[in-house]
């Protein structure tokens, strides 16, 4: 049965003898019924002007605004997706081969450094007698504070180093250290045979020029969706969607969509999650996404990435959302599917995504980070050119041959999600966006104190790098940080 305000509006144009092609009254059921009424009218009025007496979908959209400007570049490319690469080798060799990896990698972006070039071994340095600074590159096993001395031990492929720390500041900056994530040091021989530690240098992000797009195109920022939750903001999310198609100027120019991760709540992801539910099934939950983005129009891309609650592999580097789950997704023209990380290129700027469940494990055991504040968990990341170096606490990560975290290509936007909170900044030139969240505070967020501030929709001007957004929130007013 037709709702009474479509009746309404069809029969106001009838009886001024308009006909109705049947293209645009399919659109006019998908429009919000509130505005039915105006809509009919202001077109009536100006086609009776122009004595023309149908009403057809061209009309709808040049109303909404919603034709498609052909003149906007629109260029994407994949540039990385682990999803073809896992190769998972198996046990203790995998995570052999994963640490060499990362360690080659690291030292090949170090040695972009002056200093790099009087790198030695740690074998090598263990035996040396000189005066001169040495340097060493390796992975950090261990760091432990004492009294008023930090002792760092590093390891690379030649063996075991352990060095003490004095400096005050330089203790500052070990504590920063992550566990598994590669650091260069200077030393000195101590008197009595052993190593103090001078200087630490990482790989970091050298200063650079970052790319823009020619047109003005813009890109939605979007994360944890939790679509099949009974937290998830369905009303909200949808009055979003209904946004884009919508005659705003900004909406016109909405080219891309970057959703990075939980972008269901999953099955069996923690104790008693049925009862926070409404898709007990992964491919309900999956479907009930499908038909939100199905609303989104067609030139917008949609690149979808799994996080820790979305079916597949769990284990980092992590592959797309398996298609078998729902294939028709991954058959729509505008949705791509991606793993986790993956590198894009929109308009030629270099994306980054990455789910972000590193963060965990790293506010637990870094000194001056939390939650509150992801985009500075961000910028540890980019300088230990690493997405998730902590291996053997909570962030599950595969036994690959190759390791696919290291942060091997510099992005010019660095976009993660999973701690569910909005947030900008800016390091060296890359514009870092944690994009928050669409559910609502789970009672387990809540337990821990954890204040999401989910319904914001960030998107960046990929000419400008201007950063715009949309408050679905009506709880909150003051809503970003940056
Ligand atoms: O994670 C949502 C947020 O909740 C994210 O900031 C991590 C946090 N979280 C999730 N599980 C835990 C545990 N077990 N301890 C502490 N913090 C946690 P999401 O991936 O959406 O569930
Ligand atoms: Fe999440
Ligand atoms: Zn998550």
């Amino acid at each position: 049965m037709l709702k009474k305000e479509l009746t309404f509006a069809l029969d106001y144009a009838l009886n001024k003898g308009f006909q109705i092609h049947p293209d645009a009254f399919e659109f006019l059921e998908n429009v919000d019924s509130k505005k039915l009424e105006k809509i009919i009218k202001d077109i009536v009025r100006d086609k009776t002007k122009q004595k023309q007496f149908q009403i057809n979908q061209n009309d709808l959209e040049n109303y909404f605004g919603i034709k498609e400007d052909k003149d906007l570049k629109v260029e994407y490319k994949v540039l990385f997706d682990p999803s073809l690469k896992i190769t998972s080798g198996e046990g203790i060799s995998g995570y052999n081969s994963l640490f060499v990896s990362r360690f080659n990698k690291l030292k090949r972006i170090i040695s972009d450094r002056p200093e790099s070039r009087l790198l030695k071994s740690i074998s090598a340095v263990k035996t040396a007698k000189t005066d001169d600074d040495l340097y060493i590159g390796g992975l950090v096993t261990a760091r432990i504070s004492e009294r008023n001395i930090t002792r760092l031990i590093l390891e690379d492929p030649t063996g075991s180093f352990e060095g003490i720390i004095f400096d005050n500041e330089l203790q500052k900056t070990a504590d920063l250290l992550l566990s598994d994530q590669f650091v260069m040091a200077r030393l000195t021989l101590g008197k009595n045979s052993g190593f103090i530690i001078k200087d630490l240098i990482l790989p970091d992000i050298p200063d650079q020029a970052s790319n823009r797009s020619d047109s003005e195109v813009f890109a939605v920022f979007l994360s944890d969706l939790h679509v099949g939750s009974k937290y998830f903001m369905e009303e909200e999310f949808s009055d979003f969607v209904e946004w884009l198609s919508s005659p705003d100027p900004v909406a016109r120019k909405i080219r891309f969509i970057l959703i990075g991760g939980d972008v269901v709540d999953g099955v069996g992801i923690y104790p008693n999650q049925d009862k926070e539910l409404v898709c007990q099934t992964i491919e309900e939950q999956l479907k009930k996404l499908e038909d939100l983005i199905s609303k989104i129009p067609n030139h917008v891309k949609i690149f979808v990435m799994p996080g820790n609650h979305d079916p597949g592999r769990r284990a980092l580097p992590q592959p797309a959302i398996p298609k078998k789950y729902n294939s028709s997704l991954w058959d729509r023209e505008n949705v791509i599917m991606v793993g986790n990380p993956a590198v894009v290129s929109l308009n030629g700027v270099k994306v980054l995504m990455f789910h972000g469940q590193s963060i965990d494990d790293i506010v637990k055991t870094t000194p001056g980070l939390s939650y509150d504040s992801p985009t500075d968990v961000m910028k540890n990341l980019l300088r230990a050119r690493h997405l998730s170096p902590i291996y053997g606490s909570q962030t599950p990560i595969a036994p690959e041959m190759e390791d696919l975290m290291v942060v091997e290509d510099i992005p010019d936007i660095f976009h993660v999600g999973h701690v569910h909170r909005a947030q900008l900044d800016m390091y060296k030139g890359i514009l870092l966006i944690n994009s928050g969240s669409w559910q609502h505070q789970t009672p387990f967020q809540a337990s821990v104190g954890m204040t999401p501030n989910p319904g914001i929709a960030l998107m960046v001007n990929l000419k400008t790098f201007q950063v715009l957004h949309q408050n679905y929130n009506s709880k909150l007013d003051n809503i970003l940080q940056s």
